[in-house]
């Protein structure tokens, strides 16, 4: 950690981003530690190609971060964070090369340590986790309270996303510290919670309801659940808003493996791997070119639904055997 501090308050520009498709853990972390660099004084812009979901937005208000925009001059490290993977990075190319250094800061297992700064813990339930033990590490070498209700609110998104408000298994003891602390601090919790689980629009479940119409079992641990371009025209939903439709598959009694194939556009599907108690998804999902973590990982086929279905299935049915 040491290392990854020194460049933090040494360097003066920096330029942060994530993984595609967004979600609470990389929207989190990321408006969570540009806050903080900006109380330390350093110059940080937002580089993210892909939307933020429309239930994350309340994070991006008071972050009051700039998002970049045209090309940067003058020297800057590139901040990834929440990314196992250099090409998943969601920034332009030249976004990437151009930087004089790249801090990595991550929690996925398949991360393959592509910065000139590695901080990896695969063990954090949340990048957010990890970041926020950095800010606090940065507060007690500074002798200053970086960690304000803002950032706390952007890192405890983070925290719940990943770990499922807290029901996940990679929920440890750091996880519920970092809350105990955070809800110290004073954040509204509750408005949290709404905005990220209880805020669906009226379409978005009826997408669900056409997505549980596909769901299907084979044999009696692995379930399978789909979303077709055609569903997304028809409830004019964007297809980034899918976030969670997975567990309904897991959450079936038996079921070790859940996919979720999703149409993305004609032959580009995106899957999502999720499994209960045993089985390494992250293994099946590398086999096609894509990583994450053990209980939740994904990878992108380019085929139609059914055949990457079939070739899928074909994996997990070989990782249950083993
Ligand atoms: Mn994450």
């Amino acid at each position: 950690m040491i290392k990854l501090i020194d460049k933090l308050l040494n360097g003066e520009c920096f330029v942060v981003t994530s993984h595609c498709n967004p979600d609470g853990d990389s929207i989190g972390s990321i408006t969570g530690l540009c806050m903080a660099l900006m109380k330390l004084k350093k110059k940080v812009f937002i580089a993210m190609d892909d939307a933020v979901p429309s239930n994350l937005e309340f994070l991006m208000k008071p972050s009051k971060v700039a998002a970049l925009e045209g090309d940067m001059s003058g020297e800057y490290s590139l901040i990834a964070l929440d990314c196992g993977d250099y090409k998943r990075l969601c920034c332009r190319e030249d976004i990437k090369t151009g930087a004089s250094s790249i801090i990595n800061i991550d929690h996925h297992v398949s991360n393959d340590c592509f910065g000139d700064v590695n901080y990896v813990d695969k063990e954090a339930s949340s990048t957010s986790e990890i970041v926020y033990y950095i800010l606090k590490q940065i507060s007690k070498e500074k002798k200053l309270d970086i960690i304000d209700a803002d950032i706390a609110s952007s890192l405890y998104t983070g925290l719940i996303t990943d770990t499922g408000n807290f029901m996940y298994s990679n929920a440890g003891a750091d996880s519920f510290n970092m809350a105990c602390e955070i809800i110290k601090i004073g954040i509204d919790k509750d408005s949290i919670v709404k905005n990220l689980f209880q805020n669906n629009s009226f379409s978005r479940m009826k997408l669900l309801g056409d997505a549980l119409n596909t769901l299907s079992l084979h044999g009696d641990n692995i379930a399978t659940i789909e979303l077709t371009q055609e569903m997304f025209r028809r409830h004019n939903v964007e297809s980034n808003s899918t976030e969670g439709i997975i567990n309904y598959a897991r959450d079936i009694e038996n079921v070790e493996i859940a996919a979720l194939f999703k149409e993305k556009a004609e032959n580009d599907i995106r899957v999502s791997l999720r499994s209960k108690e045993y089985a390494d998804v992250n293994v099946i999902a590398q086999k096609f070119g894509g990583g994450g973590h053990v209980r939740a990982a994904g990878c992108t086929i380019a085929d139609t639904i059914e055949n990457a279905k079939h070739l899928v299935l074909s994996e997990i049915k070989k990782a249950l055997k083993r």
